[in-house]
């Protein structure tokens, strides 16, 4: 399953947090972002898995956002291409870091390509097209991903949205959870179960599946409403580190 996980890696905060892209052009505090790192280093923690925990990285604001240089799948770790000057370099990071944990890892040698545009539904994957991932590095990535098993789709990501995963994640084998705007495009539509939160709580639609248990947002009262039906959920608060147009996946990346 998708969503069944054993290990994490996680990045310890840098104090370099507050030059981090922002669209809002919003500046958080380094102390509020640990707090909220270290509730959900605490969650993840009782929630069983084995977290790596990888040193901070000054020189890049954003490499906290693990999920943005590599992806992983089976035990593959594949290495991709950010497209923001200022976080391209974490690739080169991460790689030799990831040396640790797979044997196997490979690279996107073309285009860009950032892992918050990835959504993983079992061996399928789809690619959100955006200002951080490209026609090149999507096809790069397919066909590395395809060369593993698995397949692919590539669909556009609504102009507004920042990663394709900004505002949906997989909840379950074949259930997503979308924004109202995400819930528009065909792709998910045709294939899917989808989830649609009401506008206004789209930043609960980055949660985040970890075996039985499912991170949500906190502060999202209609989500929290319509997902605790269904689901065993834990309310997380995120609201500095979304300061930063973050959210819950961005910040581990699992298997
Ligand atoms: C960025 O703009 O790259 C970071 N401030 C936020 C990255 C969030 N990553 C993600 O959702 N996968």
């Amino acid at each position: 399953m998708t969503y069944s996980f054993k290990n994490i890696i996680i990045r310890k905060p840098n104090k370099s947090i507050k030059n981090a892209l922002s669209s809002k052009n919003l500046k958080p505090e380094y102390k509020k972002i640990v707090n909220e790192h270290n509730n959900y280093l605490n969650i993840i923690k009782e929630i069983g898995l084995k977290i790596n925990l990888l040193q901070p990285l000054e020189e890049f604001p954003d490499s906290i956002f693990v999920e943005d240089p590599a992806i992983i799948y089976n035990s593959t770790c594949i290495i991709l291409n950010p497209c923001d000057p200022s976080r391209n370099g974490e690739k080169n990071i991460i790689y030799q870091e990831l040396q640790t944990f797979f044997d196997t890892i490979i690279f996107v040698e073309n285009g860009f390509i950032e892992g918050g545009d990835i959504l993983q539904i079992g061996d399928h994957f789809i690619i959100g097209l955006s200002n951080r991932t490209n026609k090149i590095g999507a096809d790069n990535l397919s066909k590395l991903l395809n060369s593993l098993g698995a397949s692919v789709s590539i669909c556009q990501t609504p102009k507004s949205v920042l990663h394709f995963k900004s505002e949906c994640s997989l909840v379950d084998d074949d259930v997503i959870l979308v924004s109202n705007k995400m819930a528009q495009l065909e792709i998910l539509k045709k294939n899917y179960n989808l989830i649609v939160l009401p506008i206004g709580e789209e930043g609960a639609a980055n949660s985040l599946r970890i075996n039985n248990k499912l991170l949500v947002p906190d502060g999202f009262l209609k989500a929290h409403e319509i997902l605790t039906k269904k689901y065993d959920i834990i309310k997380i608060k995120v609201d500095e580190i979304a300061k930063i147009d973050a959210g819950l996946s961005c910040m581990s990346l699992r298997w």
